[in-house]
């Protein structure tokens, strides 16, 4: 992996704190997609480009396909492996797409085309201007937003994800579960002490057991309708007992033995949005083999029985 300074590809590791502490950093591009502003919502305007193993990038993949918005904004998928290059927009693995807009063999291409002095991370998702040749934003978080509302001009789908009457609650769960289980994982994948591992694996399966009970009274995190918050702890959930749990050292207990949890998985799986953009060959390729200094012998370990088509008899939960 690397990154870029004032333009330049530098090979570099993540970063830490002095007590081994993974420390994830801010993303660079921040701009908003608003009415009447430098980047309005036009179709065949905005290009998206993602990786399916990326949890963050999953994210905004489901909500483009609950919006309906996969005709009006494009999609490039990178090659699963990331390496000393970081992304790559090659085609040789199925579901990989290469780059039909800018050409561009490696993902930091956008972000120097964008800016050619950046110093920055070069990470997924990250949303593309056709238009000003610019990227508008790399922040999961706030592209889910603006797929949701900014983008609802040219959705085909009259679904809110974040309506009004929620809005605070939905931010305030996204707020709740992203620390503990959204960054939670990596903490514990990416920590280089025992002491970080078990604070980070402690506030992992303390907030799981946590929303295990609340999602026991209520069908989904805010409620009786899916939202945000309910997209952002899928695409932790999907990958935790087929990558985390053995490849990040989440062990202590699988989702599948939190039976409110797994119930809430397995109806959310069953869903299209979710379940067709989860692809297990880029999520497993990708953990194992990306991290040398987690799994130097690059092997994939086996795929345990999800179960995820089994009934999740969650349709009896009222609203609360
Ligand atoms: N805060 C960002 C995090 C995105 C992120 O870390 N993506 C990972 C893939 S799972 C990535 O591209 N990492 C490459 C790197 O950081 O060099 C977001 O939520 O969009």
């Amino acid at each position: 992996m690397g990154r870029l300074i004032e333009g330049q590809w530098v090979e570099d590791a993540y970063r830490y704190d002095e007590q081994g502490r993974f420390q994830r950093e801010e993303s660079r591009f921040r701009a908003w997609i608003e009415p009447n502003s430098t980047f309005a919502a036009e179709p065949d305007r905005y290009h998206l480009y993602v990786s399916l193993a990326c949890p963050w990038a999953h994210r905004v993949l489901i909500a483009r396909k609950l919006k309906g918005l996969e005709s009006a904004v494009g999609l490039s998928v990178v090659h699963p492996l990331m390496r000393n290059q970081g992304w790559e927009l090659r085609d040789d693995f199925p579901g990989a797409t290469g780059d039909p807009i800018l050409g561009a063999r490696y993902l930091r291409e956008i972000y120097t085309a964008a800016e050619p002095q950046a110093t920055t991370r070069v990470s997924v998702p990250v949303l593309w201007d056709q238009q000003r040749r610019t990227v508008v934003n790399n922040e999961s978080r706030e592209l889910l937003r603006m797929f949701n509302h900014a983008l609802a001009p040219i959705a085909e789908h009259d679904i809110d994800l974040a309506p009004p009457d929620r809005i605070e609650e939905v931010d305030a769960t996204i707020d709740a579960i992203y620390e503990p289980i959204n960054n939670g994982v990596y903490r514990c994948g990416f920590a280089t002490t025992q002491a970080a591992y078990d604070e980070a694996a402690e506030g992992l399966f303390s907030a799981l057991e946590q929303w295990d009970e609340v999602l026991g009274k209520r069908r989904y995190l805010c409620g009786d309708r899916l939202t945000e918050a309910d997209i952002c702890l899928y695409t932790t959930l999907i990958r935790f007992d087929a990558v985390y749990a053995v490849h990040f050292k989440c062990s202590q207990r699988p989702i599948r033995e939190h039976p409110h949890l797994y119930g809430y998985l397995r109806e959310l799986y069953q869903m299209p949005a979710f379940r067709e953009t989860t692809d297990w060959a880029h999520i497993r390729h990708h953990y194992y083999l990306s991290h040398p200094f987690l799994n130097p012998t690059g092997i994939i370990a086996r795929m345990p029985d999800l179960g995820l088509d089994r009934p999740h008899g969650r349709e009896g939960l009222s609203a609360k």
